[in-house]
């Protein structure tokens, strides 16, 4: 892992977000679409670093060195894995339709991101894929052991910039994800950033109010919502802007 190096000349820089708009693109985006700005974010290394089923299996920050932390929940098939993979450029770091066994703990990767001259981006980065909340057929201990370990973490995790919660986007925000956004409400230095997912269900017509229902939070209160298809590499740029964004806010 070499690449911090590299990156450092890049945060020393006075570069702001809104400079991305007259640099001309030089770097290579994700899979589908090169966009402009931070979808040509690159991903120098990604890789699993710990998956906790417990709250004393959760690695320290420390062991991250501080990184800004972003948190990614959603219920099972919603396309977690798959947007992971999508905006990190790797195939099969998450994984996709795994067996529930597999996702019931939080699991951590350890990102570098390439410098760039077009945005500010933090050489390092920690995605945190949370176990889906609530709807697994689990056992009453099993559920409250994991509501625990989702709850102590999303409340006392020092460097989490931002949860981002994927809904279908031809489900719509359900109870589950309402209560979520209620629960993070009490943290008002977390982010919150809706991922519509499977934008390529829909036609274009219909995305637009499914777009803006989307929006609504429970209270009434607009959301951040990024229209994505991990099927087509929609809503990347848009998403790591955000992502990066929410990590520039200590
Ligand atoms: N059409 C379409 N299918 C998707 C998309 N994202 C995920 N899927 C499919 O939805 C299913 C569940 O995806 P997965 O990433 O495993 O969901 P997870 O359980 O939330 O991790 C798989 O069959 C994926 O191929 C998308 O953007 N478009
Ligand atoms: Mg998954």
């Amino acid at each position: 892992m070499a690449q911090p190096q590299k990156a450092k000349s890049a945060t020393a820089k006075p570069t702001t977000a809104k400079s991305r708009t007259t640099k001309p693109t030089t770097a290579k985006a994700g899979p589908a679409k090169p966009g402009k700005g931070e979808g040509g974010v690159r991903v120098a290394e990604a890789e699993f670093a710990a998956g906790a089923a417990r709250r004393d299996q959760v690695p320290s920050v420390t062991h991250f060195e501080q990184a800004p932390e972003i948190a990614f929940a959603g219920r099972s098939n919603v396309g977690k894995s798959s947007l992971l993979n999508m905006i990190l450029s790797r195939k099969g770091l998450a994984r996709t339709s795994g067996t529930p066994g597999c996702t019931r703990q939080i699991n951590f990767f350890d990102i570098q991101l390439a410098a760039s001259e077009r945005f500010e981006a933090p050489p390092r980065i920690v995605f945190a894929d949370l176990p889906g909340y609530g709807y697994a057929k689990v056992s009453k201990s099993e559920a409250t052991a994991w509501k625990q370990l989702l709850e102590g973490y999303l409340h006392e995790r020092p460097t989490l910039r931002a949860v981002v919660i994927l809904v279908d986007i031809r489900r719509g925000l359900e109870q589950e994800e309402a209560d979520l956004v209620e629960f993070l409400a009490e943290r008002p230095g977390i982010r919150i950033i809706i991922a519509a997912t499977k934008i390529d269900k829909l036609s274009r017509s219909a995305q637009k109010p499914a777009l803006t229902k989307l929006a609504q939070g429970p209270d009434g209160e607009r959301l951040e919502v990024v229209a994505t298809s991990a099927e087509t590499g929609d809503g990347r740029g848009p998403l790591w802007a955000r992502i990066l964004d929410a990590c520039r806010v200590e």
